[in-house]
């Protein structure tokens, strides 16, 4: 077949497009999601860039593959490309969980700031695996949805917890609540069969999954700033010719510069969107503040207990900035 169209390409005196190479793209989150949009965006740029050469079929909401399964396969080869949250990767290195520990960076600039000393370990990390970042977009801050208004942590005891990492079912168990792991697309259903009956995310998530049909309440509790990161398998991209190569890492950069961009315009908008649906938006008391800090600081001396040397340095040189 490839003589064929070699042949056929030669012939015709058809550029390399005839020659086009197709990666399917595994991502977890839903076609209205911004990170799926900024992809889709990225997959379009990759297309005309390159002439058609490489097109990027984005199978978004975790319908190709489970979100637990995504970096697996873009290492073993299965797929060359997947995006996924980055802290997932704790159980690796805790070097991966450093975003989603409470209160360690809760605005963008500072997110930006520990992406900047997280990115190099993270890289060299993921290359001992055979895979390669791309680029790396944040969540809004992460705030709590309830039924009734939360004044305290004690509030918070007992409630059935959705979480979506080992970060949250420890901050969940830490308040006196009950963990349950839901992915994104299945919030939903989770709180209509009464699975779960609090969620801590961003109002992207929470506006995104319709957080007003089943909670009353989102109190901007804005405690970390987590990313999703997209990677390819490294021995994939290699074997593209250099100027694909050169095209993929040129879109992904203005994709990361989009991405966060996006996110930061979503916080307000998502939130405006809860608001105009009902949902009561309430300033955290300075109480509750207090004692999720509590929980941060004993979540943060955790995180420590399991840190590499190299995770370690992120932080030191992170709060050393
Ligand atoms: N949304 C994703 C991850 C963080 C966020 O804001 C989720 O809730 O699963």
């Amino acid at each position: 077949m490839k003589h064929v169209i070699l042949a056929a390409t030669v012939a015709s005196g058809l550029s390399t497009a005839a020659l086009a190479e197709t990666w399917d793209m595994p991502t977890p989150y839903g076609d209205a999601t911004f990170h799926t949009q900024n992809i889709t965006q990225f997959a379009e740029e990759v297309a005309a860039a390159t002439d058609g050469a490489l097109e990027i079929t984005v199978h978004s909401g975790g319908s190709l593959f489970p979100h637990g399964e995504i970096r697996n396969v873009v290492r073993s080869g299965q797929v060359p490309i997947g995006e996924f949250f980055l802290s997932r990767l704790v159980n690796d290195d805790a070097a991966f969980g450093i975003d989603s520990q409470p209160f360690v960076a809760t605005s963008y600039e500072d997110a930006a700031r520990l992406w900047d000393a997280q990115k190099p370990v993270v890289t060299a990390l993921l290359a001992e695996q055979g895979l390669m970042p791309l680029f790396s977009v944040p969540w809004p801050a992460q705030g709590l949805y309830t039924n009734g208004e939360i004044a305290t942590v004690a509030d918070l005891s007992g409630l059935r917890f959705r979480a979506y990492n080992a970060a949250l079912e420890e901050f969940a168990a830490l308040a006196g609540a009950a963990p349950v792991q839901v992915e994104a697309p299945d919030i939903p259903q989770a709180f209509a069969t009464g699975q779960v009956e609090a969620m801590v995310t961003s109002p992207s998530t929470g506006a995104n999954s319709t957080a007003w049909d089943f909670v009353t309440h989102y109190t901007p509790i804005n405690a970390w700033v987590p990313k999703n990161i997209v990677v390819v398998n490294e021995r994939a991209f290699r074997r593209l010719p250099d100027d694909v190569q050169a095209a993929i890492l040129d879109a992904a950069a203005v994709a990361e510069t989009r991405g966060w961009d996006l996110s930061a315009a979503e916080a307000d908008a998502k939130t405006a969107i809860m608001a105009e649906n009902g949902m009561i938006i309430v300033e955290p008391s300075a109480e509750l503040t207090a004692g999720l800090q509590d929980i941060g600081a004993q979540m943060l001396s955790n995180w420590k207990a399991s840190a590499s040397d190299a995770a370690m340095s992120i932080l030191t040189s992170y709060q050393g900035q």
